[in-house]
């Protein structure tokens, strides 16, 4: 998108003042995001949702007014900013939530959240204060309508099909790319057993359901330039029934790894029990004593749940010929999917310890 585009799709919104400056945000796998600058120094996020992927996007924003507004009365109730410590969508001059160009691209905004950062990577102080702001964030949403949420991506942590959608990948062929990765595709089909295990707890009712964020990657949430503190969870496009694990295990997945998504040296991949740790004890006490045994007890599972899920989704794109993900370069997928399977293998080796984490923290 050039900058002339983007003025065009920013004259839509109703921003405070002329917008005068666009950047490109590198983050995000999925959707297109620009920061944008307008005359009166405000700055704003405007975002093209990807709509071969949230396929109703009158439905993700559905989904995030009604769930910005309930954590707006909640944040103002308790005497913080609701403007800074949730996203505030920003309207078109038309009256709408988001702007359609005439190429159906679909477009909204929202207010910047100043002075905090999105990071990459944290140390355990920087990571626990993140994880109690994903627990709170789950806290809040406790009483919130499930009902009323829709699915924005149907089965989106469900295992079980993400591994049939796999398996089709790998029976399809289409980019002709699974000779080459056999080794990868053995390791997920090995594995396959395990996936019903989240699905089955909902089934028998020993997980129960929560409105979860579901994309609780580190990057996911704004953090006090001054503080460090977690104050404004983000990308709230699949917000939607699901169980805890799915919030905790993505975030450890990410988080807890010693090495970026798409490191390559898999010597430099593991999982980083001192920020596993930080991550257990501040999530926890995020949800102040919400989840049940059962729940407490399967965090671990769900971590290595939700790293295997992403693993065959990466290795699944890269079979498809990359048409999900937002890759850099040609072997990005298969990379990222050697990444979270050697963090998979790691989590196994390491089970009993990560269980005894958890356990520390079980009253
Ligand atoms: C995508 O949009 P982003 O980059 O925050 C993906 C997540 C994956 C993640 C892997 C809607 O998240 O499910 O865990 O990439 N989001 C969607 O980094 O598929
Ligand atoms: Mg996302």
């Amino acid at each position: 998108m050039n900058e002339n585009q983007l003025r065009e799709v920013a004259s839509h919104f109703a921003f405070s003042a002329e917008p005068v400056g666009f950047a490109l945000c590198e983050n995000g796998h999925i959707n297109g995001t620009y920061f944008v600058t307008c005359a009166d120094g405000r700055r704003y996020v405007m975002q093209q949702i990807n709509t071969s992927i949230f396929t109703r996007p009158d439905e993700v924003m559905a989904n995030i007014i009604g769930v910005t507004e309930f954590l707006k009365e909640k944040i103002a109730a308790a005497g913080g900013d609701p403007e800074r410590e949730t996203l505030t969508v920003v309207g078109t001059v038309e009256g709408g939530v988001a702007y359609v160009d005439p190429d159906e691209g679909y477009w909204r905004a929202y207010l910047c959240i100043e002075g905090a950062t999105s990071h990459q990577s944290a140390d355990a102080e920087l990571f626990a204060k993140a994880a109690r702001a994903f627990g709170n964030f789950q806290r809040q949403l406790a009483d919130y309508p499930a009902d009323t949420l829709c699915e924005t991506i149907p089965n989106f942590h469900n295992t079980v099909s993400r591994m049939a959608d796999f398996k089709a990948a790998v029976a399809a062929d289409k980019a002709g790319r699974a000779a080459e990765v056999a080794d990868e595709i053995a390791f997920a089909m090995a594995r396959e057993g395990k996936c019903s295990f989240i699905m089955d707890g909902i089934a028998d009712g020993s997980l129960p359901l929560r409105v979860t964020h579901n994309d609780t990657k580190l990057n996911n949430i704004m953090m006090d330039d001054v503080t460090g503190e977690g104050i404004c969870v983000i990308d709230l496009d699949t917000v939607m029934p699901g169980s805890v694990l799915y919030d905790y295990g993505d975030a450890i997945r990410f988080g807890a790894s010693s090495a970026a998504e798409d490191e390559v040296d898999l010597d430099k991949v593991y999982v980083r029990t001192d920020l596993f740790d930080a991550f257990t004890e501040g999530f926890i006490e995020g949800l102040g004593g919400s989840l049940t045994e059962a729940e407490l007890r399967a965090l671990p599972m769900g971590a290595w749940m939700m790293t295997f899920e992403v693993g065959i989704r990466f290795l699944g794109d890269y079979l498809n010929g990359d048409v999900y993900f937002r890759t850099h370069y040609p072997t990005h997928n298969l990379d990222r999917a050697r990444n979270q399977f050697k963090l998979v293998a790691d989590m196994e080796a390491k089970m009993p310890e990560l269980e005894a984490i958890v356990g520390k923290y079980m009253k």
